[in-house]
């Protein structure tokens, strides 16, 4: 350990606390790495925590036989609410192995294309709302709006529910509480874990109101299906009634309430950070916007795009890949040593010893995006540079088997919906807008608004 860089001014108990903004940790690691390398410790109230993003030995962290997720810091803070739900369960609990086998082919590709016209309703809502917003000289709220039209397609998708986004002014309660509980579970990383009930005291009190709201929503739906009579074979079905393919068994009701929230959570928050990100760069950069616009045009032509047609936009998903890799909303994932190892044959890791994968700096290491990393240009995701680069560069998604389970939903909803919103509009940027980037465990532009011209009204 002692040969890994660390900053230079320690202060005594607290650690590396100087320059440090408490609500923006990710920000903040980033500057650090950029100046202490592509392995670095940062010490906090006397826990020492390893950052790495090098691509070598983030390369080298991606092989599963020798090491697995670390469930930690920002994650392990959101298990009083996510429990052992997918996301938050450790590699050892069983529930994690059963929900995975009865939720993935809610994910395939025959799951994916029932999704489709749900999420085509969505965004129509979404799509509503703008042209208002049009119409009365407004711009639009681009991550308020991206959050409505995300939580209402996974909620509309996966639990058949309606949270009724666009007829609110402000956001929904259940995303007020969501906000508030990652606030609160980034923030625990800030303050010691023994003094935490102290400090935080009122904040925890507002935290626990927060995981009850959470708690209350996701009962009401559950309980509304259970009077229902089953769903139309999605996810929330799925959770009620599949037994596991192998052993039949089924997932106990304690443990439904910690999937529902953690997909309402997990399926809309990042995906709505992303596709914010993505319109601020097509808005920053016309010619990327036109050259996405022409081939939605030819390839969508007009009405409403089928299931198939959203992959075949290849330039549209380029953009968003691009977005991911300069701000990927979920901008860090641990990993832990199975057994005492070398990390690259150089760092010993002793077995349950962690790091955490700092992606949002993996995502600009010049040895692999070149000396012009920090630019935004989709053409690094063509076909013939993803092939000339090495594997595990590109990890928005995480690694693994606790890969996100989600990420083929993300891609089609947001490939579609950018591929929607290009066709109906212009986007022109506020000039004096500065991106600012606000931290809660996930990462969302703050304050970003748009201006829209309407394209083709017949569209
Ligand atoms: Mn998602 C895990 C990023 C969209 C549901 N997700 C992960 C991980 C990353 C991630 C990174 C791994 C975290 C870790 O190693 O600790 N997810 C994203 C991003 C988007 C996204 C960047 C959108 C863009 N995720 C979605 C959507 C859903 C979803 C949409 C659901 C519909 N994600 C999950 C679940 C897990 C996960 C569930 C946990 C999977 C597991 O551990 O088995």
């Amino acid at each position: 350990l002692h040969r890994i860089p660390h900053p230079p001014h320690r202060v005594p108990l607290l650690g590396d606390v100087l320059g440090v903004d408490r609500r923006t940790p990710v920000q903040d690691s980033m500057r650090l790495a950029r100046r202490l390398g592509p392995i670095f410790r940062r010490r906090a109230f006397g826990n020492e925590f390893v950052f790495t993003w090098g691509a070598r030995l983030a390369a080298d962290l991606a092989d599963e036989t020798r090491f697995a997720k670390h469930v930690g810091l920002g994650v392990a803070n959101l298990r009083p609410l996510a429990g052992d739900g997918l996301f938050t369960a450790y590699n050892h609990e069983p529930n994690w192995q059963l929900a995975h086998d009865v939720l993935a082919p809610g994910f395939s590709r025959e799951a994916m294309a029932a999704y489709h016209p749900v999420m085509l309703q969505a965004a129509a809502r979404l799509t509503g709302h703008w042209d208002r917003a049009v119409s009365a000289g407004d711009t639009v709220d681009v991550p308020g709006d991206m959050t409505r039209l995300t939580l209402e397609t996974i909620a509309g998708t996966g639990f058949g529910h309606d949270f009724g986004s666009f007829d609110r002014d402000r956001p929904h309660p259940f995303v007020t509480a969501m906000v508030g509980t990652l606030r609160h579970a980034q923030r625990l990383n800030t303050v010691p874990a023994v003094l935490a009930p102290l400090l935080l005291r009122g904040a925890s009190r507002r935290n626990a109101a927060d995981i009850g709201l959470l708690n209350r929503t996701v009962d009401d739906l559950v309980a509304a299906r259970r009077t229902a009579g089953g769903g139309a074979g999605d996810l929330l079905d799925r959770m009620l009634e599949t037994p596991h393919p192998v052993t039949g068994e089924h997932l106990s009701p304690e443990n439904v309430r910690r999937q529902v929230i953690t997909f309402l959570v997990a399926g809309h928050e990042t995906t709505s950070g992303a596709l914010s990100f993505a319109l601020h760069h097509l808005a920053r950069h016309p010619d990327v916007a036109a050259r996405a616009r022409a081939e939605v045009d030819r390839v969508w032509g007009q009405g409403p795009p089928g299931y198939e047609q959203v992959a075949k936009l290849r330039y549209v998903r380029r953009v968003l890949d691009e977005t991911l890799r300069l701000w990927p909303t979920a901008p860090a994932f641990a990993r832990e040593a199975r057994e005492d190892t070398l990390l690259a044959g150089e760092h010993p890791m002793l077995r349950g010893a962690w790091t955490l994968v700092l992606v949002a700096m993996l995502h600009r290491d010049p040895e692999v995006w070149g000396p012009d990393a920090e630019r935004f240009d989709p053409d690094r995701f063509d076909a013939r540079a993803v092939r000339a680069r090495p594997p595990h560069v590109f990890k928005p998604f995480g690694t693994g088997a606790r890969a996100c389970i989600g990420r083929q939903f993300a891609l089609h909803e947001a490939t579609l919906v950018l591929g929607l919103l290009l066709r109906r509009y212009d986007l022109h940027a506020d000039p004096d807008y500065r991106l600012r980037v606000t931290e809660r465990l996930t990462l969302m532009p703050d304050g970003l608004r748009l201006r829209l011209e309407r394209r083709t009204p017949a569209s």
